[in-house]
């Protein structure tokens, strides 16, 4: 078919195409939103069926690295195709220096019927480059036409590749799904022990690591560089380091030293209004859940101890200037 005669059809169907509806026009490119499974022969019917193939330059691409993805078509019924490629992931781009292929709502596909090399293949070659780490599948339809300007004569086949991009884990032997960047291995999946997130500050405890709950033990919990931070139960000066800070309920004791708060006399750890209810059964200043550990008990055993002990040295007759105030009613 000579120029001339194509340039006339497409002229009208061009025509027909903008009456019907926007969009529509697929000898000028179509995107999957389009058709459904049978791909163009949704609409394209009575030639031959081709062979379409779909090649990415690499099975096992590194993320960000541009790729490029070759869709043969060969020609049956003429010596014209046009196609469409999507992927699962990704971004489809345009190859610089490369016409008539465009990129439509994140699909490639042709501008024009593209007429077939001297292979007898007609060839569109798209850039993709993966966004993150996995699988990745490709699909393609490559239709050959009779270049008639209608949507007859002319057959489609499919294509489907899968291929992985790799990418970096790091060894995660808690299973915690964190891992140490010090030991890493690249893949596609990944390997047994290994996860794609970095950042465990202790690889032999499951319940540290990066978004983990900071609670009060003394330890970095959620791996942020910083032990015990945090609003109450972790606030610094009110969980001390490594146990909690509870009044253990019957105020046996535990207000000393000098603060503000509504006791009578104040903890050393006081948080303030927390402890205003006084008077005996405190709300515990750091409310912990679960039992204060030994490393509070201990502690708090031997302060017990020795607050008794200075109690009835401050109630010896001739002692007034008392170094800390007591609870009401616990004289
Ligand atoms: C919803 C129906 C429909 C689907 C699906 C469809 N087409 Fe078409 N196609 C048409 C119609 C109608 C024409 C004729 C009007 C025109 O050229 O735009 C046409 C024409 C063409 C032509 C020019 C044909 C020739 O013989 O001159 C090409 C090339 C083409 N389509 C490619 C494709 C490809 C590739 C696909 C699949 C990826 C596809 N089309 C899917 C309706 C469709
Ligand atoms: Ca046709
Ligand atoms: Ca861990
Ligand atoms: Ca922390
Ligand atoms: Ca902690």
């Amino acid at each position: 078919m000579s120029t001339g005669t194509r340039s006339a059809i497409g002229g009208v169907a061009l025509a027909l195409c903008l009456s019907s509806a926007a969009g529509f026009a697929f000898s000028t490119g179509i995107t999957s939103a389009s058709f459904g499974l049978s791909g163009c022969n949704a609409c394209h019917s009575g030639g031959v069926q081709p062979t379409v193939t779909l090649t990415p330059s690499s099975t096992a691409p590194d993320a960000g690295l541009p790729q490029k993805i070759t869709v043969a078509v060969t020609t049956p019924n003429g010596q014209h195709a046009g196609f469409n490629l999507r992927a699962s992931s990704g971004t489809l781009s345009v190859l610089s220096g490369t016409a008539g292929i465009q990129i439509l709502g994140g699909e490639a596909t042709h501008n024009y019927p593209h007429s077939e090399g001297i292979d007898g293949l007609v060839k569109f070659e798209v850039e993709w480059t993966a966004a993150s780490g996995g699988p990745v599948t490709f699909t393609a339809w490559g239709n050959s036409v009779n270049y008639d300007g209608v949507n007859t004569g002319d057959l489609a086949n499919g294509a489907q590749s899968d291929i992985c991009v790799s990418s970096t884990f790091f060894r995660d032997a808690d299973g915690d799904d964190a891992g140490v960047a010090t030991t890493t291995q690249d893949g596609c999946t990944a390997p047994a022990g290994y996860s794609p997130n970095a950042g465990d500050c202790d690889d032999g405890n499951p319940a540290v690591r990066p978004g983990a709950a900071e609670v009060c033990n003394g330890a970095d919990d959620d791996c942020d560089g910083t032990a015990d931070e945090g609003p109450p139960p972790c606030q610094t000066g009110v969980c001390v380091s490594g146990a909690c800070v509870v009044d253990a309920g019957t105020d046996g004791g535990e207000d000393s030293g000098s603060g503000s708060g509504g006791d009578g006399g104040t903890d050393p750890t006081d948080a303030g209004s927390a402890d205003a209810s006084d008077g005996g059964g405190d709300p515990p200043v750091c409310g912990c859940s679960g039992a204060p550990s030994a490393a509070f008990w201990v502690p708090a055993l031997v302060l017990l101890v020795a607050l008794r002990r200075r109690t009835a040295y401050d109630a010896r007759p001739g002692r007034t200037g008392a170094t800390h105030l007591r609870s009401p009613g616990r004289r």
